[in-house]
C-alpha cells in the first residue's frame, strides 16, 4: 500500500451534554481528524488529544505541529506492507502516542479497506457486538445523578460509571447505591486524589463497586499497589497506562486488577492489542475506554473490543448520546447495552463529508499543492 496523500481536519464540535470530570468542563469537543489516502481507499483516524493538556501530556497544537512537520512526511509517498510496517517508521519518534496513533489507526483502516474486509477481522476480534455501559459526568446535585442513572440503566446500559473528586465521592455513591442496590456501579476519578486520601476509597469499598478507576496519579503505579493492598474494590487504570511495558509494570506491581484500554492512548490498534494480551496473559480483564469521540474514534474502539479479552463493558455507548450531528453517515446506537460492530470494511463508517465541512476550524492537504 503506498499512502498518496493525506488531509488533516481541525474540527470544533458541540457535545450535547455538558460534561465535568475532575480536570474539568468540556461543552464542545476541538478535535483533529485525518484522512489518509491510497490505492483509491481513504482511512480515517481521530484525536483525542485537547487543546490542554489536561487528561496526559499530549496537546492539539504539538500534535498537529508533530504531524505536519514529522509524522505524515514519514509515510506519504512511501509503500507500507501493514499497518504494524507502518507504525515502525513512526517509533524512532518518542512518546506522542496520541499524534502517532491517528497516523496508524488510519492505516489499519486503509488496509482493511483495501483488503475488503472489517477492521476486527485484522485485528482478530471474536465478536459481532461488544457490551458497554456509560460515564456520567458530574452533575449538579445528587438528585440529578440518580435520575440520570436510573434513565441509563433503563436504557440498557451494562454499567454505570461516575465521575467523582474531592468532596464529591462518598456521599454520592452512598445515595446512587441506596437507589440502585444491584446495579453494576464503578467511580472514575482522574488521578485527583493522594494516597493520603486512602480513606475515601476505604468508606467506597462498602458499595460493591465493580472497579475504581485511576484514583491516583498517573504517573505513580507504586501508591496505586499501596492503596489495593488496602482496600476490597479492584482498582482500573487508565490514564497510567500508556503502553504494554507500563501495564506489565502495572500488573506485576499489583497497581491494577482491571485496565481501561484507550487505542489512541497507548498508540495505535498494535499497541492496544499488545496491552489486551498481556493483560490477558495475568488473568486480568479489560474494557474499552472512550473519550467523547466522534463517531470515527468510536467505531475504531468498537472494532478494537471484539479481541476476546474485553470482557467488561466499555465507556463506547451510543454516538447519539454525543452528537447531534456527526462526521460519519452511519448510526452507531447500542441496543440494550450492546453495541452491533460495524460489518462495512474498515472501521465500518464512511465521513459526511457536508458535516465535516461544517465543523472544520481547518483543513490541510499534504503533499501540499504545487
Ligand atoms: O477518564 O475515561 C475517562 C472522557 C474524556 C477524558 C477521559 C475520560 C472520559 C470519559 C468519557 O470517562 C468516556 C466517553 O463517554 O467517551
Ligand atoms: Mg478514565
Amino acid at each position: 500500500m503506498r499512502i498518496e496523500a493525506a488531509e488533516l481536519f481541525t474540527l470544533r464540535m458541540p457535545l450535547k451534554f455538558r460534561f465535568e470530570t475532575s480536570f474539568g468542563v468540556q461543552t464542545e469537543r476541538t478535535l483533529l481528524l485525518l484522512v489518509l489516502k491510497g490505492e483509491g481507499v481513504e482511512g480515517y483516524g481521530e484525536g483525542v488529544m485537547t487543546p490542554l493538556p489536561l487528561f496526559r501530556e499530549e496537546t492539539l497544537a504539538g500534535a498537529k505541529e508533530l504531524l505536519e512537520g514529522a509524522l505524515l512526511p514519514r509515510v506519504l509517498g512511501k509503500r507500507f506492507l501493514s499497518p504494524e510496517d507502518l507504525r515502525l517508521t513512526l517509533e524512532a519518534l518518542r512518546g506522542n502516542r496520541m499524534a502517532k496513533a491517528m497516523v496508524e489507526m488510519a492505516a489499519w483502516d486503509l488496509f482493511a479497506r483495501a483488503a475488503g474486509l472489517p477492521l476486527y477481522r485484522l485485528l482478530g476480534g471474536v465478536r459481532k457486538e461488544v457490551p458497554v455501559g456509560v460515564s456520567l459526568g458530574i452533575q449538579e446535585s445528587i438528585e440529578r445523578t440518580i435520575e440520570l442513572v436510573g434513565r441509563h440503566l433503563e436504557a440498557g446500559y451494562r454499567r454505570i460509571k461516575l465521575k467523582i473528586k474531592p468532596g464529591w465521592d462518598v456521599r454520592l455513591v452512598e445515595a446512587v447505591r441506596q437507589a440502585f442496590p444491584d446495579a453494576p456501579l464503578s467511580v472514575d476519578a482522574n488521578s485527583a486524589y493522594r494516597l493520603s486520601d486512602y480513606r475515601v476509597f476505604q468508606a467506597l469499598d462498602a458499595f460493591s463497586l465493580e472497579y475504581i478507576e485511576q484514583p491516583l496519579h498517573y504517573e505513580d503505579l507504586a501508591d496505586h499497589a499501596r492503596l489495593q493492598a488496602r482496600i476490597q474494590t479492584p482498582l482500573c487504570l487508565d490514564e497510567s497506562i500508556t503502553s504494554k511495558e507500563t501495564a506489565r509494570a502495572a500488573l506485576e506491581a499489583d497497581a491494577a486488577r482491571v485496565i481501561n484500554v484507550k487505542v489512541a492512548r497507548v498508540g495505535g490498534h498494535a499497541e492496544a492489542r499488545r496491552v489486551h494480551d498481556l493483560a490477558w496473559a495475568y488473568g486480568i480483564p479489560v474494557w474499552m475506554g472512550g473519550m467523547l469521540e466522534t463517531g470515527v474514534g468510536r467505531a475504531h474502539a468498537i472494532q478494537a473490543a471484539t479481541l476476546p479479552n474485553y470482557t467488561l463493558p466499555g465507556d463506547t455507548s451510543s454516538a447519539s448520546r454525543y452528537w447531534e450531528v456527526d462526521v460519519v453517515n452511519q448510526p452507531l446506537e447500542a441496543k440494550n447495552g450492546w453495541m452491533p460492530v460495524p460489518e462495512g470494511p474498515g472501521i465500518g463508517v464512511t465521513l459526511n463529508r457536508d458535516a465535516l465541512a461544517g465543523f472544520a476550524l481547518d483543513r490541510v492537504e499534504l503533499p501540499g499543492r504545487v
